[in-house]
């Protein structure tokens, strides 16, 4: 069954995780995905104020998730794993449709629009320090 939080409870993450907040997180969504179907993918747009790079997410909405850049050779979409996504001071990283994505795998349970799914993001900065970070994302039809 997939986790899925209600207002409240998304509300009081939103302000117990504010304060550690590093790394703004937007444009965040999660593609639905009907019934029977064991893979999705989830996209976002990333701005950490230093040098760092995403490294890990969990979700309890999938058994694994990872990193995917998404390239177009020959007309043949090819999608590659990365063991991390880096992100440079101030600029927005954006994982979007025919890009960078998170590819959820062994999914839990259908994706339907209009439920949200928790995340953590772990960051990795310049020191080798890791911060986590949870977000909700809503789940949306790909338009
Ligand atoms: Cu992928």
């Amino acid at each position: 069954m997939i986790k899925i939080l209600k207002f409240t409870a998304v509300f009081s993450l939103l302000i117990a995780f504010e304060a550690h907040a590093a790394v703004v997180i937007s444009d965040s969504w999660v593609r639905a995905v009907a019934p029977g179907q064991s893979v999705g993918a989830a996209y976002m747009t990333l701005k950490s104020p230093k040098d760092s790079s995403l490294v890990y997410i969990e979700t309890p909405a999938a058994g694994t998730v990872e990193i995917h850049s998404m390239t177009m050779t020959n007309n043949v979409m090819k999608m590659r794993k990365l063991e991390a996504l880096p992100l440079h001071a101030g600029k927005l990283e954006n994982l979007s449709p025919g890009g960078f994505h998170l590819m959820l795998l062994d999914l839990k349970g259908p994706l339907k629009a209009g439920s949200k799914v928790a995340f953590t993001l772990c960051f990795k900065d310049k020191a080798n320090k890791i911060t986590h970070q949870e977000v909700i994302l809503p789940i949306k039809e790909a338009n």
